[in-house]
């Protein structure tokens, strides 16, 4: 199967990382990007990545169905199938996913030059990725230590924040956080594609 993606973008990541732990063998793809069309590469209408090629010819977005779809192909899957433990870990995932928004927003925001800065919405993401962290750093004694379906896209959320939104220092201000974060860094599914590195050296 042929993954649209890449690795700066935290919603492709998720998949990438999910794959990698569930020995799901993908063909990562570079999308093309073409003006006002976004991403052309991957059947997304809407421009975006990740896609995944899950049949040939057809594609399947956004990243919440592409992990669900992967996830669905192990042994074991991450997400529960019922019950109070399934809604926990889609809450976490979208509490995740929900930071990854605000830290994109943010960053469309404050991308363009500073006159045409919208002040308001740059407080209002700004605040919500604080908000985010807050939550997070209050829920950290309870997520937990392995790669579970919510804490796929809190870590692939963070690292974004620490790249497009580091104005804010979410590790000072999240320090519990920091450190259940840390644990996720020791693994080769995480560090085989953490791309920020490279990107900001
Ligand atoms: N809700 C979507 C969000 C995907 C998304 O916003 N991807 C960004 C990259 S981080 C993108 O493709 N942006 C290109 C554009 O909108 O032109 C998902 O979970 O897959």
């Amino acid at each position: 199967m042929k993954l649209i993606c890449s690795p700066i973008s935290p919603y492709a990541r998720k998949a990438m990382i999910l794959a990698r732990l569930s020995n799901i063998d993908l063909e990562e793809i570079a999308p093309t990007q073409d003006g006002a069309n976004g991403y052309i590469t991957g059947d997304s209408p809407l421009g975006k990545i990740p896609t995944l090629e899950w049949q040939p010819g057809q594609f399947l977005f956004d990243s919440v169905v592409i992990c669900e779809y992967l996830d669905s192909l192990r042994d074991v899957p991450l997400l529960p199938q019922s019950g109070h433990a399934r809604y926990i870990q889609l809450w976490q995932h979208a509490l995740g996913d929900g930071l990854s928004d605000a830290v994109y927003n943010y960053h469309c925001e404050t991308y363009r030059p500073v006159e045409l800065h919208w002040d308001q919405m740059v407080r209002r993401y700004d605040q919500s990725i604080r908000n985010a962290v807050s939550k997070l750093e209050d829920i950290s004694p309870w997520l937990g230590d392995d790669w579970t379906y919510g804490n796929l896209a809190i870590v692939c959320a963070l690292d974004y924040a620490g790249y497009r939104a580091n104005h804010f220092d979410w590790r000072d201000a999240a320090p519990q956080l920091a450190k259940w974060h840390g644990g996720f860094t020791r693994h080769t599914a995480w560090h085989s594609t953490y791309a920020y590195k490279t990107i900001e050296s």
